[in-house]
């Protein structure tokens, strides 16, 4: 494989951008190696600066669910982009995309359209504590939702891969505010709703955990959310940013039928831009300004370029033969990944929902952080150094989840595990 251009790009970015990315996990760190710089991307294929083709499962970490460049999605952003790229000011657009979420959604009765998902979970808990006028917010261990203060503590994605401590700069009155308990576990989460009863305005959830690697909730997790929130009259968030529109059409909350007071959305929302969501019940949106006191606002929030490629890539997940396809793609790549490395003899848990999942190098069960740190990341290192090689771009993180698309083929996919076959029997 050639790396002349890559290497030469990663010199010079290092030089003026912090480990040479603008997002740490980018950064090949916790695999070995240096990142593979991308000059081009269509359906399942990027092509880095050397001119390598590999099969694409990061698909810039959920958002292409189409695959890259899906000419519909391109044609509409094209002619959005030729009508002006930006006017502060609102626009139909953003009230067509408003709509679409509210009807896919039906726990979504207003929403307000953002940049990143990191600005709509802030933004998100800002408004949950204006509402319930408590301050403190439980998270789940190894889930991450984006890099706001007060939630990189014990956070997956980077925070994990990177073996991160909680992160310096944090103020500690604000990290004070955030409580914990691990995925899955109803009973500790009861026990520190007790412990601060009258004191927290939400429980955050990803409601199927892609950022310590892919963990389904358990059955009956989600539904105990639901009424121990009740029960303390804290909000139940969800943080649907990968799930949303991905592992269902209306998101985890239609997957699995539990209604959240609020929902934090992003990557398949914004079809490849830089645009999310936050929205839920209406009377705790009617707590954000200019209707009610909570402040928050944004110059390009509800972009016209942004909305237009969400748009289109919502208008292609009309056809509910996606989401089948999607699934029997995900299906026969967990089943092959699951033959490869039984063949080699390597310990292997792989964890699916839909088109996102994850190979954990651990005899398993995955059901939360502390099991996903007992995968074998050096493993996982070599493996995806191996599957490089091979022309399958992973991600370079044993922390993350693969997402397959609707370009992605069968033949894609078979390649895939005939790759994996090769890299396990190589590296084990
Ligand atoms: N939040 C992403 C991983 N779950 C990282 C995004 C990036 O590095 O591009």
């Amino acid at each position: 494989m050639r790396r002349e251009q890559s290497d030469r790009l990663y010199e010079r970015a290092r030089r003026v951008i912090p480990g040479g990315v603008n997002s740490p996990v980018r950064a090949f760190k916790a695999v070995g190696g240096c990142p593979l710089f991308i000059r081009d991307a269509r359906g399942s294929r990027v092509v880095d600066a050397d001119g390598n083709e590999f099969v694409d499962y990061v698909g810039s970490w959920g958002p292409m669910i189409l695959g890259h460049a899906h000419p519909a999605v391109i044609e509409a952003v094209c002619a959005a982009a030729a009508r002006g790229t930006s006017y502060g000011a609102p626009t139909e657009l953003e009230v067509r995309l408003a709509e679409e979420i509210v009807a896919r959604m039906p726990a979504v009765e207003m929403v307000r359209l953002v940049n990143s998902g990191t600005e709509a979970v802030m933004s998100a808990l800002r408004v949950a504590r204006g509402f319930t006028g408590r301050e403190k917010v439980l998270k789940f261990e190894g889930c991450y939702h984006g890099h706001a203060d007060g939630l990189l503590s014990r956070a997956g994605s980077g925070v994990a891969t990177l073996g991160l401590p909680d992160s310096p700069g944090v103020p500690a009155g604000f990290a004070a505010l955030t409580l914990h308990a691990p995925y899955n576990d109803l009973t500790a989460v009861r026990d520190v709703l007790e412990a601060n009863a009258g004191e927290v305005a939400a429980v955050i959830v990803e409601p199927v955990a892609g950022n310590m690697g892919v963990v389904p909730p358990a059955p009956g997790f989600l539904s105990g959310l639901r009424e121990l929130t009740r029960e303390h009259s804290a909000l139940l968030v969800f943080d649907e940013v990968i799930t949303g529109f991905r592992v269902a059409p209306g998101g985890a909350q239609q997957r699995y039928g539990v209604q959240p007071d609020m929902t934090v959305l992003g990557k398949i929302l914004g079809g490849g831009f830089p645009l999310a969501a936050y929205g839920g019940r209406r009377d705790v949106m009617e707590q954000v300004a200019p209707v009610g006191p909570v402040y928050q606002a944004g110059t390009l929030s509800g972009n016209p370029v942004a909305v237009t490629a969400g748009l289109a890539t919502l208008e292609q997940l009309r056809d509910a033969g996606v989401y089948a396809r999607l699934e029997a793609l995900s299906a026969r790549l967990e089943e092959g990944l699951r033959r490869a490395a039984a063949a080699a003899g390597v310990p292997a848990s792989v964890n699916r929902v839909g088109s996102m999942l994850t190979a954990f190098f651990t005899e398993g069960p995955v059901t939360d952080y502390a099991s996903a740190k007992r995968s074998d990341t050096e493993r996982y290192g070599r493996f995806f150094r191996a599957m490089l090689e091979r022309g399958i771009y992973l991600a370079p993180s044993q922390f993350e989840a693969a997402f397959v698309s609707a370009a992605h083929t069968e033949a894609d996919i078979d390649r895939t595990v005939v790759a994996a076959e090769e890299a396990l029997g190589e590296v084990g």
